[in-house]
């Protein structure tokens, strides 16, 4: 039986790039619903395991962590001979490889993130849940984004992947919002021809496909 658990739903970007990361490392799970309607990430049971009340929470066995990237790091530390064992760079890379994840992590943490989550909410959550649009906040992050990609173009324009010849947590990391980005503005990874080509490559991984799948089916 597995003992890890996560909670939450597949939709969520941040659950998403758990399992994501559950997929690639070959970890069972169990996912257990979170009714966020009904406000159950603010019970106080939930708290007990996320004490900001958002969703992923995560336990294995007695052990329990939030913050979707350090559970994805909880996940390749504690299960190294599982799956994919070069996602934190361990691979025979040593010290530069590992910093090189860890810099390309934060990139995607402190750069990436908050205007790519600012147009996820503003092109898809806004419309599916009956908020307003906000075509200023569209196109801030459209253009602040846009630079945060342009570096990526560069940086892709000479490794394979953002932390070196590896696929990483650091590439993983951007496939969340990066889906659902590239399904309502396909142009600002795609016009980008290094990006481009890494987009293609990360979002065919099978552990990804695995992800969508499970936001595909209906939810229960
Ligand atoms: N930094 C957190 C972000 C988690 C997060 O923003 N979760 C959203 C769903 S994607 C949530 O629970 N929102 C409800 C809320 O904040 O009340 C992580 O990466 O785990």
């Amino acid at each position: 039986m597995a003992s890890v658990t996560v909670y939450g739903t597949p939709l969520s970007p941040a659950v998403s790039r758990v399992l994501a990361c559950l997929f690639e490392k070959d970890v069972d799970f169990k996912l257990a619903p979170v009714d966020m309607a009904k406000g159950q990430h603010k019970s106080p049971d939930f708290l007990k395991l996320q004490p900001f009340g958002q969703v992923p929470a995560f336990q294995d066995e007695l052990t329990t962590v939030f913050e979707s990237r350090a559970i994805c790091k909880y996940i390749c530390k504690k299960y190294p001979e599982k799956g994919n064992q070069t996602l934190m760079g361990e691979g025979d890379g040593g010290l530069l490889a590992r910093t090189s994840v860890d810099q390309w992590l934060e990139a995607e943490g402190q750069s990436f993130n908050p205007p790519s989550s600012a147009l996820v909410f503003q092109l898809a959550f806004a419309p599916m849940f009956g908020f307003k649009q906000d075509p200023a906040a569209i196109e801030q992050n459209e253009a602040k984004l846009a630079n945060v990609l342009d570096v990526y173009d560069q940086r892709l324009g000479e490794s394979k992947f953002l932390a070196g010849d590896d696929f990483t947590l650091a590439d993983l990391a951007h496939l969340p919002n990066g889906h659902i980005l590239v399904s309502k503005n396909e142009n600002l990874f795609m016009s980008r021809k290094n990006v481009g080509r890494w987009w293609e490559e990360i979002s065919a991984r099978p552990a990804w496909k695995k992800v969508v799948e499970m936001q595909n089916a209906p939810q229960g």
